[in-house]
């Protein structure tokens, strides 16, 4: 089975799993995370399946530079923009990644530490 077809943000993309949605266009979607480490969690998910960050392609530059566009709107319309957020990509084992969907999380409303664990 090709690995798209048991992936768990597919599903969710596919409307196929509950999510709770606060953004979606036609690149991406944003929606709480459901093990959040900050007051304010949200992962922007590219509704294109792509495994690792090191699976991008130049055919992906303008998608990434709209999740980068879409944290910040996400983050000034829900008020913490301001406060100042964190936004993060795991890549691979030793980088914490476990949904093998790239994804980013946007994170907000503590202070958060540097460097991060
Ligand atoms: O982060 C994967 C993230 O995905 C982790 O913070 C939990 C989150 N997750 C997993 N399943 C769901 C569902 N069903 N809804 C919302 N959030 C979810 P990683 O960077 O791979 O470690």
């Amino acid at each position: 089975m090709p690995e798209k077809d048991s992936c768990i943000f597919c599903k969710i993309l596919a409307g196929e799993i509950p999510a709770r949605v606060v953004f979606e266009d036609d690149l991406v979607v944003a929606l709480e995370d459901i093990n959040p480490q900050a007051p304010l969690h949200y992962l922007i998910i590219p509704r294109k399946h792509i495994r690792t960050t090191l699976d991008l392609t130049t055919a992906d530059n303008a998608m990434i530079g709209h999740v980068f566009q879409v944290a910040g709107k996400l983050a000034h319309d829900l008020g913490f923009a301001e406060d100042g957020f964190r936004v993060v990509n795991n890549c691979n084992e030793m980088g914490g990644q476990v949904v093998w969907h790239i994804h980013f999380h946007l994170l907000g409303g503590r202070e958060m530490g540097w460097p991060p664990g």
